[in-house]
């Protein structure tokens, strides 16, 4: 018989999959890796996908076919490693962003990567700030994304503080955290599934980087519409694989200032009568801002990945 499933998690060539049709509730069952009929390929599927598998062989099940994706969260490798890009998660309704305050040092960077990332697939994104408990006040430049309109939210998730309003926005969606390694998903996973047992990674000190604790992607479920995917940590997140990034959704200065360079076609460089750097001379927009969005679009541009 051909039954429906979600995939839960990965495990190289073995998926474990919570079945869907025409039974819900049954245990999850081990499916194994399918091939593609013409070039046999093996079929990439990820956590979140829905496939069809057949009951009759033996267990673990072979997958008969991947179904049409809504989307699918992309990792792109390194330009210059040649790796391939890697779909973290699949049939996403809300990108969750995780950094930390401190340990690992606030990356604003990444969190600009990650706004590109999900604006460019139509996603939704929600940042979180958390270990908030480790300062004393939000910084100034987490105030100047606050008035700019980012979608963020300041907490500390060990301390469950603001924790219900992270909570409401989980309910009725499948949601995927992503970010930095030690940034605190997993602890988010526990908080929200008291009952499951998560590894959490600990912060090394001194550098203040997390170790990869969490090395596949898991797919939890709280209610039968309510599911939130944890992923191991990430180290880099390029933009190189965007066709044409959403700049003025993640950088509103820019449309602020649309049509009043000098030149039509100014890049917003060195060029004089730049708009844009008056805003910056004129202590409108943060210098470090600024920077940021030049390394991006060049970065874009030269086709690089990195931070
Ligand atoms: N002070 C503080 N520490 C926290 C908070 N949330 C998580 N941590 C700690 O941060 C460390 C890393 O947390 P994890 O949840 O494992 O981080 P992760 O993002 O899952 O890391 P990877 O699995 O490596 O990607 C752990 O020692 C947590 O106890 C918080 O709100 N405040
Ligand atoms: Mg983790
Ligand atoms: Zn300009």
């Amino acid at each position: 018989m051909i039954q429906c499933a979600r995939i839960l998690s990965v495990h190289k060539t073995i998926f474990w999959a919570a079945p869907q049709s025409p039974i819900q509730g049954m245990p999850p069952v081990a499916l194994q890796a399918a091939f593609n009929r013409r070039n046999q390929e093996p079929l990439g599927c990820t956590v979140g996908d829905w496939v069809e598998y057949d009951t009759q062989q033996a267990e673990p099940f072979p997958i008969l076919r991947l179904l049409p994706r809504k989307n699918v969260f992309w990792r792109p490798g390194p330009t210059h490693r040649k790796q391939k890009s890697l779909a973290i998660a699949a049939n996403i309704d809300q990108v969750i962003g995780v950094v930390a305050i401190e340990q690992p040092p606030l990356n604003l960077g990444f969190m600009y990567r990650l706004y590109l990332r999900a604006a460019s697939m139509g996603v939704p994104l929600t940042l979180l700030v958390n270990k908030m408990d480790l300062v004393s006040e939000i910084p100034g430049e987490l105030n100047y994304l606050k008035n700019l309109g980012y979608p963020l939210i300041c907490l500390s998730i060990q301390k469950g503080e603001e924790f219900d309003s992270l909570v409401s926005r989980l309910q009725g969606k499948t949601s995927v955290l992503v970010g930095l390694s030690g940034a605190g998903k997993s602890t988010l996973i526990q908080k929200v599934f008291p009952h499951i047992q998560t590894l959490v990674a600990t912060v090394r000190e001194g550098i203040g980087k997390g170790r990869h604790t969490t090395t596949c992607s898991t797919l939890f479920t709280l209610d039968e519409s309510t599911h939130i995917i944890d992923t191991p940590g990430l180290k880099e997140l390029g933009i190189h694989d965007l066709e044409e990034p959403d700049w003025e959704t993640v950088f509103p200065e820019l449309k602020s200032i649309e049509g009043q360079c000098r030149f039509s076609d100014c890049s917003h460089g060195s060029e004089p009568g730049c708009a844009l750097n008056a805003l910056v001379s004129n202590q409108y927009m943060p210098q470090n801002r600024f920077l940021a969005y030049t390394k991006l679009l060049s970065e874009w541009q030269e086709g690089k990945s990195g931070f």
